[in-house]
Parts: structure tokens; C-alpha cells; sequence
């Protein structure tokens, strides 16, 4: 049971064609691809730095949680994803300390991983996602 990295920094925005040009063009990142998450309801750009990636989230709808995110507070760092071996045991454990998850069980997430998020209520403001391959 151990976070192993930093697997991405999750930044919401409308313009992914405007973020390219940054991560990509100007800072030289390379593009390591795009998924749609549908239950989510976003679009995901990664950028890989290192062995962590840059994640843009883009919605798909204004309903979403990131469209809602983006109407609320403008675009922005939307959350961390801390790479971890033993997700279920650290899901136990967050409960067992009264942590507040957003959801029981693990969802699917981009690139087949299993995630859970823990609410920004209770890590002083910052969405953090905890992530492992399946
Ligand atoms: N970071 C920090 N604070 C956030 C936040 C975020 N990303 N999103 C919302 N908040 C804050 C809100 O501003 C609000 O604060 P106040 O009460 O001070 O106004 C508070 O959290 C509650 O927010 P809310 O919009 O009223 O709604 P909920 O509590 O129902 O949901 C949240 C908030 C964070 C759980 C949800 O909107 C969310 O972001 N879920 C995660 C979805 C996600 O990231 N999907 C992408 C998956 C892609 C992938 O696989 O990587």
C-alpha cells in the first residue's frame, strides 16, 4: 500500500486548443492523447511531464461537474491524481477517518484506471483523486 507518483494535475478550461499551443508548441510536451469520460461528462488532453502528465479537462455540458466547476469559479487547477498501489485498502482507511469520498466504490476512469475522489471538504480546498492501474 503506497502512493508511487504524482500521476496527473487535473487543470479545467473551455479552450484545449489554446492549451495545446502552450504544453505542446511553446513548452515542447508531448501530446500522449484525449478521452472522453462520459460519465463524467468531460473530455480529457493529457501532456506528459516526466512520469506524471498534465490533464486538461474540457466538458462536454454546462451540467457536468466540470462545466459546473468552470461557471462557478472560471477555469483553473480542478484537482491532483495520486498515483497508488492498494486503492482498496487506502479507500478503508479513509473512511475508517471519517474522510468524505464521492463515491463507495472505485469508478472507471481515463486510461482504464480504477478512481475515487476525495471530497475538497476535507483536504483544505483541493479535489484529490486517488488512481490505480486495474
Ligand atoms: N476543487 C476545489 N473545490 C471545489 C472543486 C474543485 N475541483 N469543485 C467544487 N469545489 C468546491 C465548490 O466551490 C464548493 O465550495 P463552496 O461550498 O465554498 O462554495 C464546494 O466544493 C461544493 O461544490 P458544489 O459544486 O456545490 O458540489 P458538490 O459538493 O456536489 O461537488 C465536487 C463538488 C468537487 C465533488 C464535484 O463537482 C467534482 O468535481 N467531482 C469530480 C468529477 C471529476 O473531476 N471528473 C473528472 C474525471 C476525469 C478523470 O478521469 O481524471
Amino acid at each position: 500500500m503506497k502512493v508511487t507518483k504524482i500521476s496527473h494535475v487535473a487543470i479545467a478550461g473551455e479552450n484545449p486548443e489554446q492549451a495545446r499551443i502552450l504544453y505542446e508548441d511553446i513548452l515542447g510536451l508531448s501530446f500522449t492523447g484525449s478521452e472522453q469520460v462520459e460519465r463524467e461528462g468531460v473530455n480529457t488532453h493529457f501532456y506528459g511531464v516526466g512520469e506524471s502528465n498534465i490533464e486538461i479537462l474540457e466538458p462536454l455540458s454546462m451540467d457536468s461537474s466540470v462545466g459546473k466547476f468552470l461557471e462557478k469559479r472560471g477555469p483553473g487547477l480542478h484537482h491532483i491524481a495520486l498515483e497508488v498501489e492498494g486503492l482498496d485498502e487506502y479507500i478503508k482507511k479513509l473512511k475508517a477517518a471519517g474522510i468524505t469520498l464521492l463515491s463507495d466504490e472505485p469508478q472507471a476512469g481515463a486510461h482504464g484506471m480504477r478512481i475515487i475522489f476525495i471530497h475538497p471538504k476535507s483536504t483544505g480546498g483541493v479535489l484529490i483523486e486517488l488512481c490505480e492501474q486495474a
